[in-house]
């Protein structure tokens, strides 16, 4: 799929794939040159969080569909927060400035990235939209992926935590259909819950059981952003994860999110390569 998209090359990294310089350690191989480019992702992602941990900034990804529920969820979040933490937002879409307007106009900073044609937001974009925010003015900051269930679980981008939302209308099967996005959540939100009733052959259980016979240990909280069912759960989540990472950070140490080997494989090209863990676990 994405061998073929070419959705590893995005803004942020396209001056990569320049011919490199005689001599250089990449030479010509495409497959050298797209495993480097996700070398250069992992560092760039080293540097974010390095730059973020300095200023003891949670920062959170969230992933889904389009359509699930992230924007709302920011916007249901600052509102039940009023204030309490700082937060900024980076959007990711393809194109229009919509969502960041949005999260203005609750009055949080925002920047957004318009990928164009990329399907997934990755280190080097990210560092762009840090460029943009006063980063000793913040609590947390929130990363919205591009909507896609596929690609942006594979790229680490400098964050602390992957959030994963499922929204009811999707289907209870999602997990098992696109498990390298599941597996990659730290956290699976159920969005939409609302809309419940309306939808029976939706089962929350089955749901969660999908995410389990991925081996996740995940929570799977309930959320819906329309009528604030469940947002208390979702912040108190958020506070423990705040006062572990703060916690680490004294340490020395820091949160590093769940990033899939798997999918890296799926962006890669050419059996001669091989992946490492990207993190130790922590
Ligand atoms: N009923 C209901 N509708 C919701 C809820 N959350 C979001 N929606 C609606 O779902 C649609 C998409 O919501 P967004 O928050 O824009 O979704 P998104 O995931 O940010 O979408 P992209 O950024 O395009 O991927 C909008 O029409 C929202 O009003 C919810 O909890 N309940
Ligand atoms: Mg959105």
């Amino acid at each position: 799929m994405c061998n073929t998209c070419g959705c590893n090359v995005t803004d942020g990294n396209r001056h990569l794939l320049t011919p490199p310089p005689k001599g250089h350690v990449l030479g010509n191989n495409p497959a050298k040159i797209l495993n480097g480019l996700l070398e250069h992702n992992d560092r760039q992602a080293r540097l974010n969080r390095a730059r973020l941990d300095e200023q003891g900034i949670l920062t959170i990804n969230l992933m889904s569909s389009p359509g699930s529920g992230k924007t709302a969820l920011l916007e249901a979040t600052i509102r039940q927060l009023n204030g309490t933490l700082r937060i900024a937002v980076i959007e990711g879409d393809l194109e229009t400035e919509n969502d960041a307007e949005r999260i203005r106009a609750l009055g949080i900073p925002a920047h957004q990235i318009t990928t164009g044609t990329a399907c997934h937001l990755d280190a080097h974009l990210v560092q762009g939209g840090l460029d943009h925010l006063d980063l000793s003015q913040l609590d947390i900051l929130f990363i919205e992926n591009v909507g896609n269930l596929v690609c942006p679980a594979s790229f680490d981008l400098g964050h602390h935590r992957n959030v994963t939302l499922l929204s009811v209308t999707e289907g209870d099967d999602k997990p098992a259909k696109y498990p390298v996005m599941f597996r990659a959540a730290d956290l699976m939100l159920i969005s939409k819950t609302d809309l419940l009733p309306y939808l029976s052959e939706f089962s929350p259980e089955r749901a969660e059981s999908a995410l389990r016979n991925l081996a996740s240990s995940a929570p799977a909280l309930h959320v819906s952003s329309k009528t604030g069912e469940g947002v208390a759960d979702w912040i108190a989540w958020l506070s423990a994860e705040r006062e572990n990472y703060r916690n680490l950070l004294t340490q020395q140490k820091t949160l590093t999110p769940r990033v899939e080997t798997e999918g890296r494989k799926v962006h890669a090209l050419g059996p001669e390569i091989t992946f490492r863990p990207l993190h130790p676990a922590i």
